[in-house]
């Protein structure tokens, strides 16, 4: 094999047209607000107080060290807006799901942003902010849906991809409860499971084995649009399935994905969503991948996918476009050396990575950056540090 064959030339090269503005910016950031270093560090780029994403290991942790939004009316044109919905109110075993925001963000702070085979930096390519979490009611249930439809409505009405860290798979339907008057026609959503959460209630309530019932009764969510992907084994419900049946949701199981392959049920999920849809939601279970690999989560389901057949299915259905996502399911209080939570990032990592590779976020590498405000490159040649 020719190494121009290789992806890693493709993204050695790449690497060089990724520009730097945004990292110069934020070390400017830092020495003015964190004050310049002690006389003895040679590097004159670290501050001495931590400010912005370095270093990983210190600092007030947001999601990717991305600037926190205090001021919730400052969403207006970045391009992801991250928000915590710290809600286990909807668990119906091992609640623990409220943490999950906190838990992602710890372990975002480990990776920082750039990817060689995506050919993609994050810090340059997407105009990123946390928002904090949203004021969630854990003693109940429907007014934490209100908070969290109305938090994701603010944020998605102006134009700005919520990812949205749960929290408990309940609160799929607020979300979807948010951004459904915004979007002008039908909303298709890929939902990576090993349950497909469509019973009607669970325990009397509407909780995290619910939230698809609910969202496509909403008119223009409807459930033929509505793709299952990673269903089996034993914690399913029977009432969940009748539903799938009677409203013609499209389940794909885990033996689905062996017999047919990862890319071709990223085609069928496609296929399936985008049918005569507006926009694509994009719903991410930590647990439907296996619990070697995910164990930190609520109802653990052995059998799932591997991290690698995930990675590749989510970076796969994230071409056509998402307006959004939400990882849910994280329960760090189970979890083995946070490798629940740093794969829960890594799936919204992945999908950013495709979504600004195929230009339908941020900006694309090797196009200049067009924000009014932004300092001029000064050649490319600095790159590659
Ligand atoms: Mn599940």
């Amino acid at each position: 094999m020719e190494r121009d064959d290789l992806r890693g030339t493709w993204g050695m090269r790449r690497e060089a047209e990724l520009g730097n503005t945004r990292a110069r910016e934020a070390i400017e950031r830092a020495l003015t607000y964190g004050l310049p270093a002690a006389p003895s560090i040679r590097d004159r780029t670290i501050s001495l107080f931590s400010r912005g994403r370095a270093p990983s290991y210190a600092g007030i942790q947001t999601f990717l060290s991305a600037p926190y939004l205090e001021d919730a009316n400052g969403v207006d044109g970045q391009d992801v807006v991250v928000v915590g919905a710290p809600l286990d109110t909807g668990a119906t075993v091992r609640p623990g799901a409220r943490y999950g925001p906190r838990g992602l963000r710890l372990a975002s702070a480990i990776p920082g942003g750039y990817n060689l085979e995506a050919g993609v930096d994050l810090a340059e390519c997407l105009d990123m902010a946390d928002i904090g979490d949203i004021f969630t009611i854990p003693a109940n249930i429907e007014k934490s849906f209100d908070q969290i439809d109305r938090a994701i409505a603010h944020i998605f009405s102006r134009g700005v991809f919520p990812l949205v860290l749960g929290g408990d798979h309940s609160i799929g339907y607020p979300d979807i409860r948010g951004i459904a008057p915004y979007v002008d026609g039908n909303i298709g959503i890929i939902h990576f499971d090993r349950h497909v959460d469509t019973a009607e209630t669970n325990l009397d309530e509407r909780m995290h084995g619910t939230p698809w019932f609910h969202a496509t009764n909403i008119p223009n969510a409807p459930a033929t649009n509505l793709v299952q992907i990673g269903i089996g084994g034993w914690l399913g419900t029977r009432a969940g399935t009748t539903v799938c049946r009677e409203r013609g949701t499209t389940v794909v199981t885990m033996d689905d994905v062996d017999r047919l392959g990862v890319d071709r049920v990223a085609e069928l999920a496609l296929e399936v969503a985008w049918k005569d849809a507006k926009a694509v939601w994009l719903s991410f279970d930590i647990d439907c991948v296996d619990p070697a690999f995910a164990p930190g989560t609520g109802t653990p389901e052995p059998g799932g996918f591997l991290p690698r057949e995930i990675l590749r299915l989510l970076r796969l259905v994230a071409r056509e476009g998402v307006a959004g996502m939400e990882v849910v399911e994280v329960a760090p209080s189970y979890d083995v050396s946070e490798i629940t939570a740093l794969l829960g990032v890594r799936a919204a990592l992945d999908v950013f990575g495709t979504l600004v590779t195929e230009g339908k976020l941020g900006r694309r590498p090797g196009v200049s950056d067009t924000r009014p405000d932004a300092p001029k490159e000064q050649g490319g040649s600095e790159a590659g540090g």
